[in-house]
């Protein structure tokens, strides 16, 4: 049988790295079925799209997966391709949630023939199989034999054929230039982001987050061996094609156990698998600066860090009081101090909040390393703690918010501000910090740093700014380019003069998180 599986954009900005989950169902589906994978964020398709796809390739089942912001996206996605005749199971925190919604059994229309609850790994070959008979059930769900609910040691972690994969959807080289970056240094051919994951679960319960909820707070890790292999496994394949690649460890917090982390950094050093990697780990973690210097020994440049609020009164009320606002300066200076560097993600709209958050948020910014900060909205996603306290409070505005997804928009009222105030503080937030003043001022702070480190951070901003501003056009880049002129010039200057852009090759330090288009992320601190 032909599988699709599919996973859908937002419909309004675009992801910068494929989807785990598809190619950890690829790699499980028991043998004879051939598996094709599909992209929104990299491959745009619409509902035609979809239906012809499946028509074309004669797909027998199709497996979508998505987040709560994207599910409205998928179900009509399921709907056209369940119009074809082809079975649709559903998979992802979204349907696990909401099972009865995807199935049609809260009144609503149904989309999905069948769904996958939470993780999936033991029971994607058993819902294929029963595709195969044409007899799905509505409903998997990972339970041993007892019926207790079980999930994967990941002791046994399945081997990603990343040797073999068809990438070529996501190489963030425009293909114009693939021919001539394949010449630079050890090659720019392709650039990919590709998502690892070392281990699952944490227990730290933040109100507004579903990862302990879904991954329960029993944390288990792959083993050290076959990271380093995967590791490996990429670097042999960029090598091959002349290319790059970064890994991003997806896992929630990197470091939650530090001496597991620090013995599976240890390992990579050991093996030489370094490379570029950039992973979510809570800021308290980060004091241990043996840890650190292994972090940037093994490749870590980016550390994305969901500080959220630089209010304690805030974090408590999250459940997030572990945060410290007064040690954030310190450790990003530890990270700094080692050539990496941070994403600091900021929540607005929380309950202690009033307006100027924003601008309080950004002085305290102004004064740390440069990094990337961004900013979202408490969003209330449903089954957290958060959900249910909002619920509860009938401060819900727009209950079944994920039907009707609009990007930045607040779903209940915060106390101490209005929506309208908090929407401002987040477009104040983003509009100030990816200034081409702020530009500046970034690249300026590592004046004492080679060319390289500043040239990293002024691509990472550039980029990053698509997150929230959409720069999906040739158009928006010409402005942006305008906009920052004088950074530019002054760094293509300093070049000359350094004689950095004479002679291949020029490697840059550290990677900038290249989201070629637009890039949506994180707004929301799900890190650690
Ligand atoms: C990496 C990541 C991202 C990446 C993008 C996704 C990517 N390209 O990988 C980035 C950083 C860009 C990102 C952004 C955002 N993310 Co995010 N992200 C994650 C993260 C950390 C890892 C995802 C992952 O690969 N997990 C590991 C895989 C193995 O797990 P999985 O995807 O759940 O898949 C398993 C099952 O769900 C199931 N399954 C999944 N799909 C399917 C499909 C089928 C057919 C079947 C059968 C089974 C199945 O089987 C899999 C194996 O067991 C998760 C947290 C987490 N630990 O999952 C948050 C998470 C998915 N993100 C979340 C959110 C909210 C966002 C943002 C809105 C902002 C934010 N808070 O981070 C944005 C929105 C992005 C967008 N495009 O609109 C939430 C989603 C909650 C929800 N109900 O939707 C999560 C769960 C974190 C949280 N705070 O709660 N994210
Ligand atoms: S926000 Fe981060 S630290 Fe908090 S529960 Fe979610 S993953 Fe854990």
């Amino acid at each position: 049988m032909k599988i699709l599986l599919y996973n859908p954009d937002n419909g309004v900005t675009r992801n910068f790295m494929p989807h785990l989950w598809m190619f950890l169902l690829q790699a499980l589906t028991p043998a004879g079925h051939e598996v094709l994978l599909v992209d929104g964020n990299a491959q745009p398709m619409d509902e035609a799209g979809i239906a012809q796809f499946v028509r074309d390739n004669n797909i027998g089942l199709v497996g979508i997966g998505a987040m709560t912001r994207m599910i409205a996206k998928a179900y009509r996605m399921a709907d056209a391709v369940r119009a074809t005749g082809v079975p649709v199971v559903m998979g992802g925190p979204h349907v696990t949630e909401m099972a009865d919604e995807a199935l049609g059994r809260d009144g609503g229309p149904r989309h999905a023939d069948a769904v996958a609850l939470g993780e999936a790994d033991a029971t994607w070959p058993r819902i294929v199989e029963d595709a195969v008979r044409g007899k799905l059930n509505d409903v998997y769900e990972p339970v041993d034999a007892f019926g207790q609910e079980s999930k994967p040691s990941l002791k046994e972690y399945p081997v990603i054929p990343w040797q073999s994969i068809d990438l070529k959807q996501f190489n963030l080289v425009p293909k114009a230039a693939t021919a001539m970056l394949q010449k630079i240094g050890e090659g720019w051919g392709s650039f990919r982001i590709i998502p690892v994951e070392s281990g699952r679960g944490c227990p730290y319960g933040c109100e507004f987050c579903t990862v302990t909820g879904f991954f329960g707070d029993s944390i288990r890790f792959r083993t050290n061996e076959s990271v380093v292999n995967e590791l490996l496994l990429l670097k042999a394949r960029a090598r091959t094609e002349k290319g790059q690649m970064a890994v991003f460890f997806i896992d929630d917090n990197f470091a939650i156990n530090i001496k597991r982390t620090k013995s599976l950094l240890r390992d990579i050093i050991a093996a030489g698998a370094q490379c570029h990697w950039v992973a979510q780990i809570s800021a308290n973690l980060l004091r241990d600066e043996e840890l650190v210097d292994l972090i940037a020994a093994s490749g870590g440049k980016w550390i994305f860090i969901g500080m959220e609020s630089i209010d304690p009164a805030n974090l408590k009320d999250v459940n997030k009081g572990f945060n410290k606002p007064g040690e954030y300066a310190a450790v990003l200076e530890r990270l700094a101090q080692r050539n990496v560097y941070a994403i600091t993600s900021f929540i607005f709209g929380m309950d202690n909040d009033t307006v100027g958050a924003a601008e309080r948020t950004l002085e305290q910014v102004r004064t740390w390393p440069p990094g990337l900060p961004i900013f979202g909205l408490l969003t209330p996603l449903p089954a957290t703690p958060l959900y249910k306290r909002l619920e509860k409070a009938g401060r819900l505005t727009r209950p079944k918010h994920w039907q009707e997804f609009i990007p930045f928009a607040m779903a209940h009222t915060p106390l101490k501000m209005t929506i309208d105030e908090a929407h401002a503080e987040v477009n104040y937030g983003w509009a100030q910090a990816y200034s081409p003043e702020a530009l500046a001022h970034a690249v300026d702070s590592l004046n004492d740093q080679p060319l390289g480190y500043r040239v990293n951070i002024f691509i990472a901003r550039l980029c990053f700014r698509g997150i929230y501003f959409p720069m999906m056009g040739k158009m928006a880049w010409v402005k942006v380019i305008a906009q920052n002129r004088r950074t530019i010039f002054k760094l293509v200057r300093e070049g000359f003069k350094a004689g950095a852009w004479r002679g291949a090759p020029a490697r840059i330090p550290g990677v900038p998180v290249p989201v070629v288009e637009s890039a949506d992320a994180i707004a929301q601190g799900a890190d650690g």
